[in-house]
């Protein structure tokens, strides 16, 4: 296997924890490189469920080395919470099959509380966000007035830079968004704990990550939320603080991008989107609520229920096309198992005319309806099949459908969460 990028195509949860952890086993490092602990990646062992909000997803897999990139920002508890439930269950017995880059942004108390309150403050124009700090911790990265992981070691830099900004936070907080300022020294002595207990799993990520491909070992680097949610290239407002598609690998790996060989964008056989914004396929009828009930489909992080819909191929060419995907993993198929007809939107319909590309003016997608077309189901079990061939005939005619309207090829197809219930076709 080559070097591999894997993000989302939708609006995130498409998957994408259970195909790194299945591909984890053809690398040698797995890598995250945007977002946080908004992310919640679930992986299903035999019976065992693993939801992970930060540590790359080949965790489970002894002697990968599971590696946290500078563009990805870092809540310490979080972090180290997770480290502990990991350990727990047998795993991460050694701690340098974890490392985070020193330029990893910190997650402060402030910026949680500035994310929370701001959304409370919007009231009908939220965005929906997961309330973990996300956006605040960004803003403050561009904005030059971030702490790292490197500050956040260093006693006398943690406490110079905590002095410094927060002040103008607590004014925010207090003054404009009317919630309670938060105290310094309860800061400093909570984030100074983590700091030390954090100060082993730092390091070079560019580094090891470079070195390793030069090497000729493998790298997986594991995206979070999905190419619509993406700053710049997603529903704007409506999307995460990070950059979500695979160019985005490069900036929060450190590494070059002729070094990314394939680039696999995972996708639901439906769609969801958890949050606020338009979603052109949403069912709010008893479909809705079917797709909902028969994928389990709530926030791996919040538990907010997940909004529902009909595959759509115009956001998906879209999606394929701003990562420059190679390949497709169709996840979810059993969700559909009972459904006698199935429907796949293969364009907007805008003022009277047919749009086949995705709009990138947020006020054209909202008026757009979906021109479906559909097929019929297959109204049989597909969570034990192992192989494409056993998959009944209107399922295989489905996967046809889907990759011919994408333009991109299916090289694996998931038919349960289980690390079992997946077929790789190459
Ligand atoms: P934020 O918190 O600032 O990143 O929120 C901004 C938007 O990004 C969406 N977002 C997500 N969408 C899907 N899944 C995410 N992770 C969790 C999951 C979500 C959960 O795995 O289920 O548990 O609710 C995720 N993270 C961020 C968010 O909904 C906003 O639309
Ligand atoms: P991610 O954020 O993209 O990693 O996805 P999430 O973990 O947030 O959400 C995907 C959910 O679907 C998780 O509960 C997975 O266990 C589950 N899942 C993944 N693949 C399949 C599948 O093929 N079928 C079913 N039924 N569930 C799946
Ligand atoms: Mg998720």
């Amino acid at each position: 296997m080559a070097n591999v990028v894997i993000v989302g195509s939708q609006w995130g949860d498409e998957g994408k924890g259970k195909v790194v952890d299945i591909y984890t086993e053809h690398a040698d490092q797995v890598v995250r490189f945007q977002g946080g602990n908004n992310a919640g990646h679930t992986l299903v062992v035999g019976d065992e469920k693993t939801v992970l909000h930060l540590i790359p997803s080949g965790i489970l897999h002894k002697g990968k080395r599971c590696l946290i990139g500078n563009g990805v920002v870092l809540d310490p508890q979080v972090f180290l919470q997770e480290i502990k439930q990991l350990k727990q269950k047998g795993y991460l017995q050694d701690d340098s099959q974890l490392v985070i880059d020193g330029n990893a942004h910190i997650i402060m108390p402030y910026h949680k509380a500035i994310d929370v309150a701001r959304e409370k403050k919007s009231g009908a124009r939220k965005i929906g966000t997961t309330g973990r700090g996300i956006g605040p911790t960004y803003e403050d990265k561009i904005g030059r007035r971030g702490i790292r992981v490197a500050d956040l070691v260093n006693p006398e830099i943690f406490a110079r830079k905590v002095k410094e900004f927060l002040p103008e936070k607590n004014f925010l907080l207090e003054q404009y968004l009317g919630v309670a300022p938060l105290d310094e020294t309860a800061i400093l002595e909570e984030y100074n704990a983590y700091g030390q207990t954090l100060a082993k799993y730092m390091g070079n990520i560019s580094l090891l990550v470079n070195n390793s491909i030069t090497e000729g070992r493998k790298v997986l680097f594991e995206g979070a939320q999905g190419c619509l949610l993406d700053i710049d290239h997603g529903t704007y407002p409506y999307v995460t603080s990070s950059s979500t598609i695979s160019g985005s690998a490069c900036i929060g790996a450190g590494v070059g991008p002729r070094f990314l060989d394939q680039v696999i964008g995972i996708s639901k056989a439906y769609v969801t989107r958890v949050g606020e914004g338009p979603f052109p396929t949403e069912l709010h009828d008893e479909m809705g609520q079917k797709l909902r009930e028969a994928g389990n489909e709530f926030g791996s992080t919040t538990g907010r229920p997940r909004r529902c819909g009909w595959f759509d191929a115009v956001a998906l060419r879209y999606a394929v096309r701003a990562s420059g995907m190679t390949g497709l993993a169709i996840t979810k198929m059993d969700v559909l198992n009972e459904l006698e007809t199935i429907k796949l939107c293969t364009a907007y319909a805008y003022r009277g005319e047919l749009l086949e590309d995705f709009p990138n003016d947020l006020e054209i997608l909202k008026e757009c309806t979906p021109v479906y077309e559909e097929v019929e189901g297959w109204q049989s079990d597909l969570c034990d099949a192992t192989s494409y061939e056993e998959l009944p005939e209107k399922a295989k005619a489905y996967l046809k459908k889907l990759e011919e309207v994408s333009g991109c090829p299916i090289i694996l197809v998931s038919v349960g969460p289980r690390r079992d219930q997946t077929i790789q076709l190459s």
